[in-house]
Formats: structure tokens, sequence, C-alpha cells
């Protein structure tokens, strides 16, 4: 844990496609966290299958694919303070039926394979999927002036 861990967030094809960007992005933001990467990107499977590289031999991988590359993702980059294990708070658990009220699935979702939202488990699993989803030049370095004080 430090002040300048980061964490990745994905909005899936279909968080993007219900329009839910601004609300996922006004909770990090609101909570304190700095964006320091944005692009909205397609998914390609090579992609798919090193960033769920655990997950290739479930049954319920083939729909997991074709659900990622069924629309354009918002890949992000959020740094602050214990900025993984609070993104997984904010967006609740991966099952939206267990997910509490108040959070990202909890408040959006109802079905596991259209979750909404993806957040890394863990600060080794951020910095493989920064470093799959986007290139050293794309996350910025600055200091925030709004939250600084948070
Ligand atoms: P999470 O870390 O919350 O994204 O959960 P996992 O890495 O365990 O799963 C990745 C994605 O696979 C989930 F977001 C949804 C999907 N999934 C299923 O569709 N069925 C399952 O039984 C488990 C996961």
């Amino acid at each position: 844990m430090s002040q300048n861990e980061r964490t990745f967030i994905a909005v899936k094809p279909d968080g993007v496609q219900r329009g839910l960007v601004p609300e996922i992005l006004s909770r990090f933001w609101n909570k304190g966290y700095k964006l320091v990467a944005i692009k909205l990107t397609l998914a390609n499977e090579d992609l798919l299958r090193e960033h769920y590289a655990d997950l290739t031999s479930k049954p319920f991988f083939p729909s997991l694919l074709s659900y990622m590359l069924s629309g354009p993702v918002l890949a992000t980059v959020w740094e602050g303070k214990d900025v993984v294990k609070q993104g997984r708070v904010l967006l609740g658990a991966t099952n939206p039926l267990a997910s509490a009220p108040g959070t990202i699935r909890g408040d959006f979702a109802v079905d596991m394979g259209r979750n909404i939202i993806h957040g890394s488990d863990s600060v080794e699993s951020a910095e493989k999927e920064i470093g799959l989803w986007f290139k050293k030049e794309e996350l910025v370095d600055y200091k925030p002036t709004l939250t600084s004080w948070i």
C-alpha cells in the first residue's frame, strides 16, 4: 500500500453502451483518486487471453471473450492510497447479485456475465494489466490540484 499505488479499472462494453461512464468516473474522482490514464479502445482476443490468463480454461471463458469483444471498453488507470483494495470495494462483488447496494455492480448490474466493470485484484495484477492495456507514455504524470488535500 502506498500513496502512489495504481490500479487498472475498465468499464466493460455493457457499461460503456449503457452510458455509465460518467457515473463510474465520478465515483473514483469523488472518492479522492487521481486519473492517470484513460482511453476508449476495442480489445482483441490476444490481449484478453493475457488479461484473463488464469480463466482461459474455465467453461465460461468463450462467453466472457465474446462479451468483452462486443464493443468498446473504457480503459483507465487510477492512483492513490490503497486504490487497488478500495477500487474493489467501489466495484462490489464479482456476481452483481452478491454486490452490496451502493457499489457500482450492486447499483447497476444483475448478471455475472454482464457485470459492467473490471478492477485489478492485487498490486501485482494491476502492474501486469496496466502494462497490457497502456503504453508507458499514455500514463500522465501530474499533480492534482483539486484532490491534493484528500
Ligand atoms: P473479477 O476479478 O471480479 O473480475 O472476477 P474474475 O476475475 O473471477 O472473473 C472475471 C470475469 O469473468 C467476471 F467479471 C465475470 C466472468 N465470470 C463469469 O462469467 N462466470 C464465473 O463463474 C466467474 C467469472
